[in-house]
């Protein structure tokens, strides 16, 4: 008699399944347990309402973020804070210089938005956070991929809103560009997004048909049924008694945007609503006189010396038909202008001031240098990022385009730019530069 041969493989029958199957019935502690969701107002439909507003809210920002980059004119010559970008810099286009409250808008827009979002993303959030302790963890290769995209998808979202926030409380804690990091951040984060929606639409306009809002908005804590059962594991198994209707979630969630909204939103309305900024360092005004504005860099921070400003300061244009150098009683003697024309910082705050000085096209002009087609203008800081921004031809060419020496009717102060600085409608504060040294036209 010869024995039966036994091989490896027969050792475990039919594998894959029971194992997963005994895998899923036992679950690890804690989370992994379904019994420790049991919110009776966790569901699709929740879900989907605020799914439905981060899907309004969510490309506004990625637009007005872009809209935001194309604003520095990376393409030109020493402004790019991406080198890298390569064809995600395929949409850029020239900014312009009007409406003068452009840039403004687009990025009160940004930040703004940016915060009355997140408490929308962090109820969103807590809505799922069942699935983020599925078990097992992946049971299929098409679970596998889609858990991926949702990686990228929460880790983009809270990556973006992250560096967003700690860039306008002015806390730079990380040590890599924040432009860089939340522009490809933006990127990822709206791919995951577009295919997390293209997924999920379907699903959501189902739930959002399985209940009224407005019988929501009337139904109390006593009154809040859990929703049925669903294939997607968010409605518990095992649900709590209420403690909170779905109204009372939604208003929480509405309260505390409202509340962002009204603690930060007045750095870029301003008027009355600018005492209310509290959230914003550079919200409040500072008081009465004509330079009592809101700073960014003062001179000290930037190691602008008195002796470098003084009466030995010249203005040098380059990049002309032949150098020149001018001092400040040179350009005084110029025609003056005045505009009223915003500072908009990338931050989210602005103000609007009235400002009095020559008009670069005059400079260009003077300079022998009316053809060319960007300016590139230096501080006097040794060093820095924002030391020199170059402008496009459309930008020193606007009539409202100035070199200021003046604002509201005073010579600048040290900190808001003496000598000179520039101040260009609807661009982003940050290229408006102050205590300007040289300005070389190409
Ligand atoms: N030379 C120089 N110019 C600069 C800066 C700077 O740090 N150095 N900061 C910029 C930024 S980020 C902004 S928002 C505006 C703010 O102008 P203000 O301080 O007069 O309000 O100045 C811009 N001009
Ligand atoms: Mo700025």
């Amino acid at each position: 008699m010869t024995p039966e041969p036994t091989t490896g493989s027969g050792a475990v029958p039919d594998g894959g399944h029971s194992l997963l199957d005994r895998l899923a019935e036992h679950p690890p502690p804690g989370p992994f347990r379904a019994r420790a969701w049991r919110s009776p107002i966790r569901g699709p439909w929740l879900t989907s309402v605020l799914g439905v507003v981060l899907l309004v809210g969510v490309p506004l920002m990625f637009v007005t973020g872009l809209l935001s980059y194309t604003a520095y004119n990376p393409g030109l010559h020493g402004n790019d804070m991406t080198p890298a970008k390569g064809w995600l810099g395929f949409y850029l286009f020239h900014w312009p210089t009007r409406p003068v409250w452009l840039y403004r808008l687009t990025q009160g827009l940004h930040v703004s938005l940016g915060l009355v979002l997140v408490p929308v993303l962090l109820a969103k959030l807590w809505s799922v956070i069942p699935k983020l302790f599925d078990w097992p963890p992946v049971r299929t290769a098409a679970q596998a991929l889609e858990r991926l995209s949702l990686l990228l998808l929460v880790g983009g979202a809270v990556f973006e809103f992250a560096t967003g926030i700690l860039n306008i409380q002015l806390f730079y804690a990380f040590h890599f560009s924040f432009y860089t990091a939340h522009f490809y951040g933006a990127w990822v984060f709206i791919g995951a997004f577009a295919v997390h929606t293209a997924l999920k639409i379907p699903t959501m306009v189902s739930a959002l048909r399985s209940r009224s809002l407005r019988s929501e908005l009337r139904t109390g804590a006593d009154a809040t049924e859990p929703e049925p059962l669903d294939d997607h594991g968010l409605v518990s198994r095992d649900p709590a008694p209420p403690t909170i209707s779905r109204r009372g979630a939604l208003g929480l969630v509405g309260a505390g945007s409202a509340a962002l909204f009204a603690l930060a939103a007045g750095q870029s309305i301003g008027g009355r609503f600018r005492r209310l900024a509290l959230f914003a360092p550079h919200g409040q005004s500072l008081g009465p006189g004509p330079n009592d504005f809101q700073v960014n860099k003062t001179a000290a921070e930037r190691g602008i010396d008195s002796a470098l400003t003084g009466p030995a300061w010249r203005l040098e244009l380059r990049g002309g038909s032949a150098p020149l150098s001018l001092s400040r009683d040179d350009l005084l003697a110029m025609a003056q202008h005045t505009y009223r024309l915003p500072i908009a910082c990338v931050e989210g705050w602005s103000t609007v001031q009235t400002w009095t000085g020559v008009r670069l096209a005059d400079l260009a002009r003077r300079g022998g240098a009316s053809g060319a087609t960007s300016v590139l203008v230096e501080s006097l800081e040794s060093q820095g990022d924002f030391r020199q921004a170059t402008l496009r031809r459309n930008q020193f060419l606007d009539p409202r385009s100035l070199l200021a020496l003046r604002v509201n009717g005073a010579d600048l102060s040290l900190d808001h730019g003496f000598p000179a600085r520039v101040i260009v409608p609807a661009n982003p504060g940050v290229h408006n530069t102050k205590w300007v040294s040289r300005m070389t036209f190409a």
